[in-house]
């Protein structure tokens, strides 16, 4: 076990409310990516305890529903005010965590407080409509009414945002939340638990009533998240992960009627046009790929240039990618930080390998030692000039792996674009406002996000956030993303002495 690791974990847990025996003591071992460093000892939940869970969810639920939406949005308020006193804290600890550079730490926990905010508006905003009928002296009107316990799955990537933006809204609309980390995160878990309950006590502190487990944290492997999935009493399962998790997840929530959320793999593509503000387009570009050590699901995997500009372009991002200054994400100035663990290196070792068999031509890639520590896992961004979109190309690799291909129309590189798995998230770079709507149009991007000079990932929370195709078609997040978290009851209300049928059906007794 490595002390040091363990007393910065020690020192952020015990500041964000985290009692030591949640992390001492466990069987769950909780490790840093940036030295591969014991970080906690977590107890593992089992599957009975899952039922348990649900079963009092369920309970809170029947309670918390009938909580006025408003009164509901305050206690998400609180919980808002609690990740803004503690911001530095848990942004500390999730790039302890998962290993990202220490803005990008910051940056998923403002986007916590910022759904938060949203959600707070929301729970003032969860209108129906109300629906002309076509009866003398009727009324129609739909209502939005909370629909049960949530179960949401999250990855280590974003290993509390994910959960904030489901939670956030889940609560404002009246439900209540089980959630499955990843194994691979459970300390940010536990502390984003803390602050939740602490939220809690501040609300009932105001002479607020709200139920117990309302929202319940469960670490644990697999199997938890196996059961979570297969209980009838949780009314939605919103699951962020691989695709892989996601074939597994969909069909078995289905067999039971029950509703899921998914947000899985993405495969996404920025199309530099010829017009493009190359400047922009390279800056965009080495964020979208790099950053986070390509381990978002928005990453940019792919560049699709014009061949017009494809060679500075490739010359440009080459010569930004040897610069980058990978190494531990707590320095100033570094930008990548480690691979999560050792199987996402070999992973992207493979698709490395598979690249050149392919044709490919890869700068960078190799493994980057830092601080001599023997489990930890980093890489220099790799750039991969490819003669086409082969196998390889069309998979995600959760690493920063990028993919250059070449296109002569812009019909050619839509379908390039689109000719993947996957549809989470696209970009084009261009300065032609035909290209740039063409891309945005039906017959343009097929994902469920399309942007125009900006890159694929770094979405603000407003927005619906997930994707079509192998994505799952799951949308969280902003927007309307909030009705999937709840179930519309369509009324007809009949105010006249009479009782006429609709579509002029007579039944004259
Ligand atoms: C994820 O990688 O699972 O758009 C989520 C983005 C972030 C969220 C990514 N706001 O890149």
């Amino acid at each position: 076990m490595d002390d040091a690791g363990m007393s910065t974990a020690h020192t952020l847990l015990t500041t964000l409310g985290v009692p030591e025996a949640a992390f001492t003591g466990g069987t769950l071992r909780a490790r840093s990516p940036i030295d591969g460093s014991t970080t906690g000892l977590v107890h593992a939940a089992t599957p009975a305890d899952v039922t348990a869970a649900v079963g009092r969810a369920h309970a809170a639920f029947l309670a918390w529903r009938n909580t006025p939406a408003p009164r509901r949005g305050e206690l998400v308020r609180l919980f808002g005010a609690q990740l803004r006193t503690h911001k530095a804290a848990l942004a500390a600890l999730v790039t302890l965590e998962a290993g990202k550079v220490s803005s990008e730490g910051e940056g998923e926990v403002q986007e916590m407080i910022d759904i938060c905010d949203f959600a707070v508006g929301l729970s003032r905003q969860l209108h129906g409509l109300t629906i002309a009928s076509e009866r003398p002296g009727h009324r129609m009107m739909e209502q939005w009414h909370p629909l049960g316990v949530v179960g949401v799955i999250s990855a280590f990537n974003f290993p509390v945002a994910v959960w904030a933006w489901n939670a956030a809204l889940a609560l404002v609309c009246g439900d209540s939340v089980v959630w499955k980390p990843s194994e691979k995160t459970p300390l940010t878990a536990l502390a984003t638990q803390a602050l939740f309950d602490a939220a809690l006590r501040d609300f009932r502190a105001a002479g607020n009533e709200a139920p117990d487990d309302l929202s319940q944290l469960l670490n644990g492997l697999a199997p938890v998240g196996e059961a979570l999935v297969d209980d009838a009493r949780v009314a939605l399962v919103s699951a962020t992960g691989s695709t892989r998790m996601g074939r597994a997840v969909g069909p078995r929530v289905a067999a039971r009627f029950g509703r899921c959320l998914l947000e899985l793999g993405g495969n996404n593509a920025i199309i530099v046009a010829p017009t493009a503000d190359l400047d922009l387009a390279v800056r965009g570009i080495l964020f979208g790929a790099y950053g986070t050590a390509g381990q978002r699901c928005t990453t940019t995997r792919r560049v699709i240039a014009h061949a017009s500009i494809h060679d500075e372009l490739a010359a440009r991002l080459e010569r930004a990618r040897a610069s980058l200054q990978v190494g531990d994400p707590r320095t100033p100035g570094v930008l990548v930080g480690p691979l999560v663990d050792e199987t996402a290196f070999n992973a992207m070792q493979a698709a490395l390998d598979q690249a050149r068999d392919q044709g490919g031509t890869v700068a960078g890639g190799a493994r980057v030692p830092v601080g001599g520590h023997a489990d930890a896992w980093y890489a220099a961004p790799a750039l991969v000039r490819m003669p086409a979109q082969t196998v390889v190309v069309q998979h995600e690799t959760f690493a920063p792996i990028l993919y250059l291909l070449t296109y002569a129309s812009l019909d050619e590189a839509i379908a390039l674009q689109n000719g993947v798995p996957q549809g989470l998230s696209s970009a084009i770079f261009t300065n032609d406002l035909r290209e740039a709507e063409a891309f945005l149009a039906a017959s343009g991007s097929d994902c469920g996000i399309a942007n125009v000079n900006i890159g694929t990932s770094g979405a603000e929370i407003g927005g619906a956030f997930g994707g079509e195709k192998e994505t799952g078609g799951g949308r969280e997040s902003g927007s309307d993303a909030w009705k999937n978290y709840m179930r519309r009851a369509t009324n007809t209300v009949n105010y006249s002495r009479a009782l006429p049928l609709a579509q002029g059906v007579k039944f004259d007794i």
